[in-house]
């Protein structure tokens, strides 16, 4: 089911028209209602004025992970609070989060881009909605939330965890379609083996997975083992949310909503525009947002666009599968890390040296997150219950400001690698495992 033709099956030149209107008012309204675009604006001798077609975007300076940890924590807002309703946040490079804020409009466009990739499910009336991801600041849980509500659905509001109830419930209330993070989706699979339920069991029919990179092999195995089709739903914070982009159901390339989000590709290092069809770097500008307008926004997914008419009808232009990052973000059991948070928080604690090594893998088909530290000389002790103390305020830190449990290991003093040049601080062994065909 296509949940809105009008715009998803839009003409080239009738898209083109309507996000030309569209960039003009953002560019306006961001020039007018926010500093830090004014001051940009202003360094480069820009002004509102001169952005009148598509083509002139490229005049417009970036916005990054960087200027939003500068603007923290409303700096970027283009409305009073009275006009926000509701504000979510993910990791930031440090110990402050990236923040979004949503006025009701805001939300009920959000709503509109999840229901749009719902709706390839078919999931409508009746069909119960079952939300894993976290409910909370991150906006999985309460995006596919509302995208639910939308279409009418039965919205079973799970949130993550607790995995042999979250299968009870699939199977006694008959839950329709599951949204969590693959790599839960594959837990769940686990666990409904040891539970000895199977996919006849179940009513399952659809998946909205996404929040992380996921493979061609993890797509089979949960189509399989929960006998369903699996659709990737993409999409970020800064831009809403989920939902910014899904896929058709001929799983080829993710449709980008861009009536909402502008989407181009640089080269992450010269930050110029790629040749069409070229890898690089994902850069968005919303062109509806209310509460936060974003120009250029430098997403660190490296994909490249598909402009090809899709098999499914739809016009709206196609990004192909999340390669990897141009940054050092990890996305570890579903959430963002990034190493200088690690680093950040080190620097809190006296009696740990700066040194520190990430090892990320995964066993039974979930996240490991392994970090070696090590103790200053005159607080080491190779007696492991001497290092106890150390352990446990260092620990409580890091799942506070990165949301994850690490193993940590005390190494003595110097054992970690130096390097003599870029230092390297981690160990993906996932990489290994992408596989995309
Ligand atoms: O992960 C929003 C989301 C929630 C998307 C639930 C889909 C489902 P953030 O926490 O801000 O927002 O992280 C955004 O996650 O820049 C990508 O690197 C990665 N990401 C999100 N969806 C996908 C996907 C949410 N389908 C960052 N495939 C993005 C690959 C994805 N990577």
């Amino acid at each position: 089911m296509i949940h809105n033709p009008t715009i998803e099956c839009m003409s080239r030149e009738d898209m083109r028209k309507l996000q030309t209107e569209r960039l003009i008012q953002t560019v306006k309204t961001c020039y007018e209602k926010v500093p830090f675009y004014r001051r940009k604006f202003d360094e480069m001798g820009l002004k509102p004025e001169d952005i009148q077609s598509l083509d002139d975007i490229t005049k417009l300076p970036f916005t990054t992970k960087y200027d939003l940890r500068d603007e923290y924590p409303f700096g970027l807002n283009a409305v009073p609070m009275d006009q926000i309703v509701r504000i979510h946040a993910s990791s930031g490079t440090t110990g402050k989060p990236v923040v979004g804020t949503y006025t009701a409009k805001d939300i009920e466009n959000w709503a509109e881009g999840v229901a749009r990739v719902m709706a390839v499910g078919d999931v409508g009336p009746g069909d119960v909605v079952q939300v894993s991801y976290g409910y909370g600041l991150f906006t999985g849980g309460l995006g596919a939330h509302d995208g639910a509500g939308l279409l009418g659905a039965v919205q079973l509001p799970t949130s993550s965890g607790n995995s042999e109830k979250q299968v009870m419930l699939m199977k006694d209330f008959g839950t329709t379609a599951l949204c969590c993070t693959p790599s839960y989706a594959l837990h769940l699979t686990e666990v409904m083996a040891k539970m000895g339920v199977t996919k006849d069991d179940l009513k399952l029919r659809v998946g909205f997975f996404g929040a992380e990179p996921w493979t061609w092999g993890i797509r089979r195995e949960l189509e399989e083992k929960m006998g369903i089709k699996a659709i990737d739903i993409y999409g970020l914070t800064e831009m809403s949310g989920p939902g910014v982009g899904g896929e058709c159901q001929y799983q080829d390339g993710t449709h980008i909503w861009e009536d909402m989000f502008y989407p181009e590709i640089i080269n992450p290092d010269t930050l110029e525009p790629v040749a069409p069809g070229e890898e690089g770097e994902l850069v968005f500008t919303s062109l509806t947002k209310e509460a936060m307008p974003i120009l250029r926004y430098r997403t660190r997914d490296l994909t490249h666009l598909i402009y090809e008419p899709c098999k499914c009808g739809r016009t709206a232009v196609r990004i192909g599968k999340i390669l990897g990052r141009s940054d050092d973000m990890l996305i570890i059991r579903g959430v963002n890390v990034f190493p200088s948070q690690i680093e950040s928080v080190l620097s809190e604690f006296t009696v740990y040296t700066p040194q520190y090594f990430i090892t990320v893998d995964r066993r039974d088909n979930e996240d490991t997150f392994d970090l070696d530290v090590e103790l200053r000389e005159e607080y080491f002790s190779p007696n492991p219950a001497k290092q106890m103390p150390f352990i446990k305020p260092l620990y409580d830190r890091l799942v506070s400001v990165c949301g994850i449990k690490p193993n940590i290991h005390i190494l003595p003093p110097g054992t970690i690698e130096r390097s003599n040049g870029k230092a390297k601080h981690v160990n993906d062994k996932r990489t290994h495992l992408i596989n995309w065909k």
